[in-house]
């Protein structure tokens, strides 16, 4: 998972030992006159100050139950996970209750925003009735557990392939038909979450309401700074300006998987079948380069071949994202890192597969769990996810409530802008690739790739969101869930179905997140930031040229910049923390669209003439 749900989750859980407390001292309160609450006394600062500590020490307990969830699925576990999130749900209530008494009240600025941001510290808040919140936490629990166990078992249990097998089956055959079961197989995994996941609707959001908002969608777009209704706006009008990019794009790929598996199968005019990808939710699709390949044999960018033949494990693998981070003036890794991190699927027992990092004591005890393999695709992500782990450092000495991402699209943004420094320069410095010859041909080729995760992914970004804001305000109901699903596929990312679809099926619960909870608008805004990123880090170095050129790895004074910007997490409004980096209050794409200039010239030239769209 995320970062920041790993956050929320940890908020939820800090609240207990607080709402105990508070508990008690209430109803002593009830019978004597005389005695005064401790609560009572205490003005702004002074609850913020004790939320704070509470908060820490609970979310290390959620924390701690969840990562064992996590790297052992099991029925044990999913109890203990399900009681810890229990408990954390009941503090947060609790502590939120508390908070109103300084409602209408003029505080300080800090106390002030702690109180707004304990309000959102949870993904899916609890109504304050015991039982209800006993549900909700059991069903999120087992809804993590079903998908980090699912397999899909066409003849019995010999036969059984997990996310990963077939994960790589979608990556690697060109087989139309192998892909088409690899595709329905797993999507079959996701059937029986329907009905759970439409009763932790009903839950979730009956806990939102008791908070004030209209529904859960609606909290989770009130985190950015601004109104919901605003945010809204906001991410509507980014999805317009890179729109043209996605467009090019998918008429470019269209075509030429078209040449793969013929017309019959990718017809012009139509949305591209969703399992001729590469990848099981087509929402990064690099593992199809070499079917769309611009320029065949200019350059060598197999970085999974290399890491193969050099025999990378997940160790060097993650010791190599490691440096990266150190050149720019961060701190090597906590031993701890490494002796409780999970970097490996263990052999004996269920995990969540799913990357995510983790912030488990507020304090230094930071952590990865990740299936490395070596692929170039996991490579990137080890470079994600420690990002997360990066950021987490650098907060670490913000109060509890402050200790998160500017917005949560900050908090994905970090590790993939290293990964856009991640040039053929720097993969030859590290010995992956062989020298780098720089020509038209192969900075088109090189733009291919990079635009065929980051381009392809925004409507994929954008649009799980906008199916869960429908399904959280009532606007698609179970009944119709599958339906809106592939609506807004289709709108959006211009793919279809392999296969029919019906009522019985639920494919959004064949992604990680829906059943994880973990909201998703967060990668689409990423997506767009971490180009503003990259721009102004590459500037802070003094790079000359063109932007996808820069590489930061190595310069000092980048790795200020961005040190300085992490560790104000959430203190301030995201605004203020963007201006510092990059000048600007916006998010916008320019800097994307800069990136990418040469690709998208090249793309109008191979698109002249076609019919694009769907
Ligand atoms: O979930 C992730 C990360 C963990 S925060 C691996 N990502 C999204 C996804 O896989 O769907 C990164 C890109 C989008
Ligand atoms: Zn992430």
């Amino acid at each position: 998972m995320n970062s920041d749900r790993d956050r929320l989750m940890q908020r939820i859980c800090m609240a207990c030992r607080t709402a105990l407390g508070t508990a008690i001292v209430l109803a002593i309160a009830g019978c004597s006159r005389t005695e005064q609450p401790e609560q009572a006394r205490e003005d702004a600062p002074a609850f913020v100050e004790r939320i704070n500590r509470e908060m820490a020490e609970r979310g290390h307990e959620l924390g701690a139950a969840a990562f064992t969830y996590a790297t052992y699925i099991n029925p044990d576990t999913e109890f203990l996970n399900s009681k810890a999130n229990e408990r954390y749900l009941e503090y947060f209530s609790n502590a939120v209750e508390q908070a109103k008494a300084f409602e209408g009240q003029s505080l300080d600025s800090t106390s002030a925003r702690a109180i707004k941001l304990l309000k959102l510290g949870v993904s899916a808040p609890a109504p304050k009735d015991p039982q209800k919140r006993a549900q909700l936490s059991a069903l999120a629990s087992k809804m993590e557990g079903m998908y980090g166990a699912a397999k899909y078992c066409p003849q019995g249990p010999e036969s059984c392939k997990d996310q990963i097998e077939l994960t790589q089956t979608m990556a690697e055959s060109r087989d139309y038909e192998a892909l088409k079961e690899a595709w329905s197989g797993w999507h079959s995994t996701a059937r029986p979450m329907r009905e759970e996941y439409a009763n932790f609707v009903e839950l979730a959001n009956e806990g939102a309401r008791e908070l004030g908002f209209s529904d859960l969608g609606a909290m989770w777009r009130s985190n950015y700074d601004m109104q919901p209704d605003e945010f809204t706006q906001e991410a509507s009008r980014l999805w317009g300006q890179v729109k043209p990019l996605y467009g090019a794009l998918h008429c470019y790929v269209r075509d030429r998987l078209q040449d793969t598996y013929g017309e019959d199968k990718v017809p012009s005019d139509k949305p591209i079948p969703a399992h001729l990808l590469g990848n099981m939710w087509a929402q990064q699709w690099a593992e199809i380069y070499p079917l769309v390949e611009p320029y065949p044999g200019v350059s060598d960018l197999d970085i999974t071949a290399a890491l193969k033949k050099q025999k990378y494990d997940a160790v060097r693998i993650t010791r190599a994202a490691e440096s990266f981070y150190v050149s720019l003036g961060f701190p090597k890794l906590p031993q701890s890192f490494w002796e409780r991190s999970m970097l490996t699927k263990p052999a004996d027992r269920e995990v969540q597969c799913h990357a995510s990092a983790w912030h488990m004591d507020a304090n230094e005890d930071v952590r990865i769990k990740q299936c490395i393999e070596a692929t170039q695709e996991e490579l990137m992500t080890v470079y994600h996810e420690l990002g997360h782990v990066y950021y987490y450092l650098a907060y670490k000495d913000q109060p509890y409530l402050f200790q998160s991402g500017a917005h949560d699209g900050f908090h994905e943004a970090i590790g993939d802008t290293v990964n856009l420094s991640m040039t053929p320069a720097y993969l030859h410095e590290i010995g992956l690739i062989g020298p780098v010859k720089r020509n038209d041909q192969s900075t088109i080729n090189q733009q291919m790739k990079i635009a065929l995760d980051k381009i392809a992914f925004l409507p994929f970004g954008k649009l799980i969101d906008e199916w869960r804001w429908k399904v959280f305000s009532g606007e698609v109901k179970p009944e119709n869930y599958n339906a809106a699903w592939w609506e807004l596929r289709e709108q959006y990312q211009g793919v279809s179905a392999p296969v029919p679809r019906s009522e019985e099926d639920f494919d959004p619960g064949a992604k990680y997140h829906i059943p994880g909870n973990t909201p998703y608008t967060r990668y689409f805004l990423s997506f767009i930031l971490q180009f503003q990123f990259h721009k102004a880090l590459c500037e802070a170095a003094g790079h000359q040229g063109p932007l996808h050129e820069c590489s930061v790895y190595g310069n000092e004074e980048a790795g200020r910049r961005f040190r300085e910007m992490l560790a104000m997490g959430q203190s301030q409004p995201w605004q203020q923390t963007l201006e510092k980096l990059t000048g600007t209050r916006e998010m916008d794409a320019s800097a994307i669209t800069e990136y990418f200039a040469p690709l998208l010239s090249w793309l109008e030239e191979q698109n002249k003439g076609k019919q694009c769209g769907w």
